[in-house]
């Protein structure tokens, strides 16, 4: 971890400056009936789980170019992830991905995990790529796949997940699976998805009573053709079709460019079947670029419809993840970054005038419905977002207090990689 002093002194030199912007804000906001504190107490009670593999340069299928001291196991990536929190205050949890992260004894990671505040959110299991010494591969699919091996391997694998996440205090499994094809003709429809279900049922069956099941829905990639579960229809047919505690998970970066994401939000809540998001922005296709780095105003939408379901009083506690990695930033920086665009999406969709805009709709009045939308999403709420992190022990600004600390050239030398040259897939 950081050393908290310096954290602290970091605050001191900022505080008058955010002090002087909160007031005016406070201001400013009270003219129209909204108490600033009140907004401060939001932010600090936002969370969103940060991705154990968002730790490392991402990459893409050409290259990788690590940077120094990247984490190299599971617990390097869980101090990174105590890092992020302790600067950026927004991050208390982990989405961990297996086997990539399989701890050889879970409660050691737990206890690791505990002592720096750190707790376990859904976790991810991974039947899109061959793990060694595996007896059948997905080459050709996984819970959907044509081979009953294959299909009971996966299911086994997902069971694992479940009960490896039991002893880490998880209470959430994500499903996403590559299966697909490349070709016309090289699937049937129909019965691929009947596999799916049918396995994806098994799992379900052994899913603890307080757990939940996210079915992540793509596009394609890795299959170039059709994907078993490629939109939102296939997922919420899948997850009706599997039961009660089986609900949908949105990825931003999963959907065709100009889909109109929010809208898939507010149609899967309004049928109870949103379970949670991973967080990322696009501008191409599952670019998994940092949140609000493309396009702000699509978060700011997706978190009206949120907050709006938030404020209906309907049952509602879906799981927020960010899910980014790439290759030209620091993965701590940028996960600070990402969640706290998370959070001021989170704060400014707050700050919406529901009752005037509910009535500008009613009136059919679009223009001043729009500028409803847009008079929140102007405001400037970087003090209210300082104010939270400061008041939650968090830098002010974050990545400059981390750049400041030296921590990763720390674990440049903490950490020596193997020297191995990086070699892309073309
Ligand atoms: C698939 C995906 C999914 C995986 C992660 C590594 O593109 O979004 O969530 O688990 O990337
Ligand atoms: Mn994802
Ligand atoms: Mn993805």
């Amino acid at each position: 971890m950081i050393d908290q002093q310096l954290v602290q002194e970091h605050n001191e030199r900022l505080v008058t400056g955010v002090e002087d912007d909160f007031a005016a804000l406070s201001v400013k906001l009270a003219r129209v009936g909204v108490d600033a504190d009140a907004m401060v107490a939001r932010a600090k009670g936002f969370a969103v789980a940060l991705p154990s593999w968002g730790l490392g340069t991402g990459g893409t299928r050409f290259a990788r170019f690590p940077g120094p001291g990247e984490p190299r196991n599971i617990f390097e990536k869980v101090s990174d992830c105590a890092v992020v929190h302790q600067l950026g205050a927004a991050t208390p949890t982990i989405s961990l991905h297996i086997p990539w992260d399989t701890p050889s004894d879970p409660s050691e990671l737990l206890g690791f995990a505990t002592e720096r505040d750190m707790a376990f959110d859904a976790m991810n299991s991974n039947t899109f790529q061959d793990q060694l010494d595996q007896p059948h591969s997905y080459k050709y699919g996984s819970l959907s796949s044509a081979d009953k091996g294959a299909r009971e391997q996966a299911i086994a694998h997902n069971i694992e997940v479940i009960e490896l996440g039991q002893k880490l205090g998880s209470s959430a499994l994500t499903v996403w699976v590559g299966d697909g094809s490349n070709f016309p003709g090289q699937q049937d429809f129909t019965r691929t998805f009947e596999r799916y279900l049918e396995s994806t049922k098994s799992v379900y069956q052994a899913l603890p009573d307080d757990w939940k099941m996210l079915l992540e829905h793509k596009i394609f990639e890795p299959a170039f053709y059709s994907t078993v579960i490629q939109d939102w229809g296939s997922s919420y047919l899948a997850a009706t079709e599997i039961g009660q505690r089986c609900a949908c998970l949105v990825d931003l970066g999963h959907h065709a460019p100009n889909v109109n994401i929010e809208m898939i939000v507010a149609r899967l809540a309004q049928f109870g079947k949103l379970g949670g998001f991973h967080f990322n922005d696009s501008k191409y296709g599952d670019d998994d670029l940092d949140s609000g780095s493309i396009n702000p105003y699509q978060l700011f939408l997706v978190f009206n419809e949120l907050v709006n379901l938030e404020m209906s009083g309907r049952p509602f506690s879906p799981f927020y993840m960010l899910d980014q990695s790439h290759n030209v930033t620091d993965p701590i920086e940028s996960l600070i970054y990402s969640a706290a665009e998370v959070q001021r999406a989170f704060v400014k969709a707050s700050l919406i005038d529901r009752e005037a805009l509910a009535a500008f709709q009613d009136d059919n009045d679009p223009m001043m419905a729009q500028a409803t939308l847009k008079a929140a999403y102007n405001l400037d709420v970087e003090p209210i977002l300082q104010m939270a992190r400061y008041q939650s022990g968090g830098a002010i600004d974050p990545v400059i207090a981390y750049r400041a600390s030296g921590y990763r050239a720390q674990c440049g030398i903490d950490r020596p990689a193997a020297k191995t040259l990086s070699s892309g897939i073309v």
